[in-house]
């Protein structure tokens, strides 16, 4: 951050540097007198900066974050009562004469005076940013797990908090105090409580769906049968009054999605237990809209797809599930069949990007006009803005996550909320274009120069070791006892939407319970699937002889190295780095051919998929949707940990290993020397290299796949390559040149359209139309 603290030579002498590195800057409102705490001063400090920043240093005004200080109120000193509104104030006058420039602030010190008391801080934070972003702030830095939904915030609480924040009456700072000492550690909830067993049918219904507890639900149901007339009425009644109950919180973030998908488990088995009693009535005729979920032609991911169903058909939306790799045609044929509302699209690799173009595409060509739902790991806003909705004129809206779905869905089917939401979204996305050229113009080197300033590598033939055996070899000596010890946890929760490091996760203030309820589920899980068997790790790896000639690591045949047997390609970074830092390719950790050195390169493609999908499907089948998800969140748990197993052979193979390893700790902060980059990696981008990998491993015959668009089946599988040399390193490629792409494409035999379309998130340049 700048500031013009030390007047104004010393800012445009930083500024100027941040703007070499092509950076934005976050500018807080300091001048030479000091922090600004009047809205005058702020506003006055802000547009000086904005000026200068924007006239002299050629700061485009989207790379300007503004830091008006948020101070803390309710201090007892009087000054500090108008603290809250001078930031709130100061944000819209700065918005307004500064076009273009952010607003941020750190959001704890509102409240410091409160420490000790997190419900009362949480509520503040709450308020305050509510009224905040109202007036026009961007963004800012708070503990989004401490914060609470405006609505949500209790009456009296609220009308406390916002009396301190506007400096409403003179006694506010002492009544929230007072209020303070009351609402103080309030909530815990009882265990283990089978009173709600007495109550009625109705309530019991509502008690099982809230708490996804499916262990009395088909009794339950049988009775709600008997007691109404038909058995629709039981669905359209209490259970369907029970979920509504489980929607609206999670939408809200007061529910967490583990509980929803249990909900929904509930849900299911009730409605299995109906469905044969009900003859000609369909439960269909009560759902609110149909959507369509698919995973594109080429992709095989689906875990992200699956929650997003179990969500909408939580909140009573009929969901057409066609599974993965589907191709656009079957997709818009089953759309315009099956009557359907919406259409989602989801993927988790880069080349389903350019599908969902097509699909986009093609919805245009045959003038559908329903909207379109993008979602999954590799998209994002940026890109849907950018090349999935200027190919469709309809709706077209890229969700983050499953939490935020029903909202997106129910505004685009309402006629009277659709034209906001649509209006918003396009000038979102304009404003997300016009980010994205700014960014496609960043400053970008010769590729010449980039290649004279790879990783400075002295070549010792220490640093070369020669692997214990050269070759593939079929993995089959593994068993899932021995990977379990590898599986990193934490992103077991946050593939069920919970953010935080495990095991810290499981003390959460918030949805610590949440997670610990999780973590014994999947850990039960985890042990019946290692006791029984029910996965099967398979894979192959393997190390060649190798050399690296250009931006290419060049595979020999033999330890002679005469015959060359393949080679990968690899790219170069290329935006600019301030003084002497290396442009990095991954072939620069491979001894070049003229060192004479004998180095080699590992491989390996390793499985735990095998057998997911039919246990996962067993549970689908059982109606349970908690543990078909489950079952591909431990898989793919599992498939990480087997790589990181298999490295850590490959590394002592290598002899790049201490003797006694490293602790499990050590693995997941990466704390060895020697690389396993994955292709679709940001150090190696280009997923089609995954063909020549697959011809050195002969990977095909241990039952992993590519499709088309060389995604793995099964989904639970990860593959790459080993580097041994102790600087080799993780990095991002990031945008190239024109000059590169057509090096690349030349050197891959590949058409300049072909290689752009594999690339496309790297093309730091205007593709030609
Ligand atoms: C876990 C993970 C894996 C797991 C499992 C992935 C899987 N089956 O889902 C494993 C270890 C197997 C894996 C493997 C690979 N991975 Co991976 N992986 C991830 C990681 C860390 C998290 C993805 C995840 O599961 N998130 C949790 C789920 C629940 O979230 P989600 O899928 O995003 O879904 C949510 C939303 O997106 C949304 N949503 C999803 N679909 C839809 C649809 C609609 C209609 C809507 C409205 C919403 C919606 O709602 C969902 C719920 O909230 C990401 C990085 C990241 N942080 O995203 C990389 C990432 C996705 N992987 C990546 C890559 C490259 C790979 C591999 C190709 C690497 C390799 N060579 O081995 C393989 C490919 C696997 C294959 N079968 O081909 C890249 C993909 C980008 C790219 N360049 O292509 C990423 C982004 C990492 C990176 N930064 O480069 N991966």
């Amino acid at each position: 951050s700048i500031s013009l603290k030390e007047g104004e030579a010393e800012f445009l002498d930083r500024a100027r540097r941040v703007r070499r590195y092509g950076a934005g800057a976050v500018v807080m409102a300091f001048d030479e007198d000091g922090q600004a705490d009047t809205i005058e001063r702020k506003v006055e400090i802000c547009a000086r900066a904005y000026q200068i920043l924007v006239k002299q240093v050629g700061f485009a005004p989207t790379d300007i974050v503004f830091d008006p200080n948020v101070f803390a109120v309710a201090t007892g000193i009087e000054e500090h009562n108008r603290y809250a509104i001078n930031f709130i104030e100061a944000t819209r006058q700065i918005k307004q004469r500064c076009p273009g420039a952010l607003i941020s602030g750190g959001i704890s010190n509102l409240s410091f005076s409160f420490r000790g008391n997190n419900r009362v801080r949480e509520a503040m934070h709450t308020a305050f940013l509510y009224h905040a972003i109202g007036a026009g702030m961007d963004m800012g830095i708070v503990n989004a797990g401490q914060l609470e939904v405006y609505e949500e915030v209790p009456k009296d609480v609220l009308e406390h908090v916002e009396d301190v924040l506007f400096d409403r009456r003179s006694d506010a700072t002492e009544r929230l105090v007072t209020l303070a000492e009351t609402v103080k550690g309030k909530g815990k909830q009882q265990k283990f409580d089978l009173s709600w067993r007495e109550a009625s049918v109705e309530a019991r219904l509502s008690h099982a769906l809230v708490n996804g507890v499916v262990d009395f639900v088909v009794e339950d149901a049988e009775e709600a049968r008997l007691k109404y007339p038909r058995p629709l009425d039981v669905i359209e009644g209490p259970l369907m009054s029970g979920m509504a109950v489980v929607g609206d919180p999670f939408g809200a973030g007061k529910m967490f999605l583990p509980q929803v998908v249990k909900s929904a488990r509930v849900m299911k088995k009730a409605v299995a237990h109906l469905e044969p009693y009900m003859e000609d009535e369909k439960a269909e005729g009560s759902v609110q809209a149909k959507v369509l979920l698919a995973t594109v032609k080429g992709d095989v991911h689906d875990i992200g797809k699956n929650i997003v169903g179990v969500v909408l058909g939580c909140n009573n939306y009929a969901v057409v599930d066609l599974g993965v790799m589907v191709p656009a045609d079957k997709i818009l044929d089953t759309a315009v069949a099956e009557r359907c509302d919406i259409v989602g699209l989801s993927g988790l690799i880069t080349p389903s990007l350019d599908e969902m173009v097509n699909v986009a595409a093609e919805m245009q060509r045959r003038g559908l006009n329903l909207p379109l739902l993008i979602g999954g790991a590799t998209t994002s806003r940026a890109h849907t803005a950018g090349k999935i909705a200027p190919a469709y004129d309809n709706s077209t809206v890229h969700v983050l996550d499953a939490s935020r779905v029903v909202n997106v869905v129910s505004d685009l089917l309402s006629p009277e909320r659709r034209p906001e939401l649509d209006a918003k979204n396009r000038s979102e996305q304009e404003k997300s274009r016009k980010l994205f050229e700014h960014r496609q113009n960043r400053e970008l080197i010769s590729l010449d120069i980039a290649r004279e300033n790879g990783a400075p590598i002295e070549w010792r033939s220490e640093d070369v070791p020669a692997p214990a055996f050269q070759g593939r070899r079929v993995i089959d000596d593994v068993s899932l006892e021995e990977i379990v010890p590898y599986i990193d946890w934490t992103f077991f929760f946050s593939a069920w939407e919970l953010k935080g490091k495990f095991p810290k996760i499981l003390e959460h203030e918030r949805y610590g319970e949440a997670a610990r309820e999780l973590y014994d589920h999947g850990r039960a899980l985890l042990d019946r699937i290692v006791s029984e068997k029910l996965l099967t790790p398979r894979g192959v790896y393997g190390f060649w002889p190798a050399n690296q000639e250009g931006d290419d690591i060049v595979v020999w045949s033999d330890e002679a190295r005469s015959r060359e047997h393949l080679r990968f390609h690899m790219l170069r970074q290329q935006a600019t780095k301030p003084n002497e830092q290396p442009y990095f390719s991954l072939s620069d950790f491979v001894a070049p051919t003229s060192t004479g050195l004998a180095d080699h390169i590992g491989a390996f493609a390793v499985t735990t998929g095998i057998g997911a999908e039919e246990l996962s499907r067993s549970f689908e089948k059982d109606h349970d949707d908690y543990n078909s998800i489950m079952v591909k969140a431990l898989a793919d748990r599992l498939a990480e940990a087997f790589a990181e197993f298999m490295h850590e052979r490959a590394r002592r193979e290598w002899g790049c290993e201490p003797e006694d390893g490293f602790s499990s700790d050590d693995l997941i902060a990466e704390r060895y020397s020697g690389i396993r980059p994955a292709f679709g990696y940001p150090a190696c981008p280009d997923h089609t290299e995954k063909r020549a990998l697959w011809e050195l491993l002969g990977a095909g015959d241990v039952g992993i796949s590519l499709t088309e668009h060389f995604a793995m089946n099964p989904a639970a599988s990860v593959s790459g390559i080993y580097l041994a040399h102790p600087k080799a390193r993780y990095f991002a490629v990031g945008p190239i040149d024109r000059t590169q792409l057509e090096d690349y494409a030349r050197r891959k035999g590949m058409t300049v359209a072909e290689a752009e379309r594999w690339l496309r998130p790297n093309l730091g340049y205007q593709q030609e139309p």
